[in-house]
């Protein structure tokens, strides 16, 4: 059957979830004196694709928490324009985000990095004994969130969870009630199912557009991406009040468009999707305490990022099924771009 491993993968995502806690807490020691001894100028994350998406999310993050300036740019940008991106390496925590820890641009742009006189390299990643997790200074694996399909889920929420930890613990929150998220992200996946499959199977709806903001905006284009790799869906992502100047333009009844609201901001998100509603738009909410899916109310702002995409990922997964294709082999991808490494040396 078409995407037996995707369905899997996305439906237990919250096992490995738990495991990332719990390599993370032993691992927390180590990045408060690592932290306090690199006392870092900016930090920047980088990755490719899925991971690429996943930095914006742990950059935006990691700035709210800690203080501390911090980016993110596609490991390519960092690679080829080195120095438009940092300007003192020297200084500058670089945190590489990768499932496989093999991807061409991502570890030549550590090893650029590197040459530049960079001396800090921290990994995300799914594969501890990888090269790349070779080539850094700290290294947090989530083993248990390894996936056979070629798209990323459990791996991505699994490696965000590690960065909304890292940005918490750093940032002197209490990360630990991060532990809540497992119990709220199987209950959410099960509630939400029903709601995007029958989205996903509507013939009328040929277009799909994500909306958020602040560190939800990585993940509006994680959601994106999965429905375009999986289902081969027209699919866009905006910053939530970016979509009034230009893109609405396309708000019609082919349309679904999913906003993911911020508790600090959900008024004037919502009066944006009333609007693309009122254009002939399927509307459909992510909020906090209410909406069309809704999120717990009980955790802080900065914890919840990770428990928007469960539905999303059930989302792009219906809809591939429901187009007669097979989302653990999207076309003309495979898991990991490798690339001539001799052309970047
Ligand atoms: C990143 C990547 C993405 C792509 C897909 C598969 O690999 O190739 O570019 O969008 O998600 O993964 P990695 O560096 O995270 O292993």
């Amino acid at each position: 059957m078409n995407g037996q491993y995707s369905y899997t993968e996305i439906t237990t995502q919250t096992k490995a979830w738990a495991e990332a806690l719990t390599v993370f807490e032993a691992v927390a020691p180590t990045l408060t004196s690592q932290w306090q001894t690199l006392n870092p100028t900016n930090v920047i994350f980088i990755g490719c694709g899925s991971t690429h998406y996943l930095s914006l999310t742990a950059a935006a993050l990691f700035q709210q928490l800690t203080g501390a300036p911090a980016h993110a740019c596609p490991a390519s940008e960092l690679l080829l324009y080195g120095e438009g991106v940092i300007s003192d390496p020297g200084h500058t925590l670089l945190v590489a985000i990768s499932r496989s820890g093999t991807t061409t641009e991502t570890m030549a742009a550590i090893s650029d990095f590197q040459k530049r006189g960079g001396t800090a390299v921290w990994t995300i990643t799914c594969y501890p004994e990888s090269p790349m997790a070779q080539m850094s200074d700290i290294v947090l694996p989530v083993v248990a969130a390894q996936e056979q399909s070629v798209a990323q889920t459990r791996s991505f929420t699994s490696m965000l969870l590690m960065a909304q930890a890292l940005a918490a613990h750093i940032g002197g929150e209490d990360w630990s009630v991060l532990h809540k998220l497992p119990a709220y992200g199987k209950a959410l996946i099960a509630k939400t199912e029903s709601l995007v499959q029958q989205i996903a199977e509507r013939e009328d709806i040929t277009r799909f557009t994500f909306l958020g903001s602040g560190a939800l905006f990585g993940i509006a284009n994680e959601a994106m991406l999965k429905m375009t790799e999986m289902s081969l869906t027209i699919a866009q992502a905006f910053h939530f009040m970016e979509y009034r100047h230009g893109p609405m333009s396309m708000a019609t009844e082919e349309v679904a468009i999913f906003g993911l609201l911020s508790s600090r901001t959900a008024v004037h998100e919502q009066q944006v999707l009333d609007e693309m509603a009122e254009k002939g738009a399927t509307a459909v909410s992510l909020s906090v305490g209410s909406g069309d899916i809704v999120l717990p109310a009980d955790l802080p702002a900065w914890a919840t990022p990770i428990l928007y995409l469960p539905s999303l990922q059930l989302l792009a997964y219906h809809r591939a099924i429901a187009k007669g294709l097979d989302p653990d082999n999207p076309r003309h991808l495979t898991a990991v771009v490798y690339l001539d490494p001799a052309v970047f040396s």
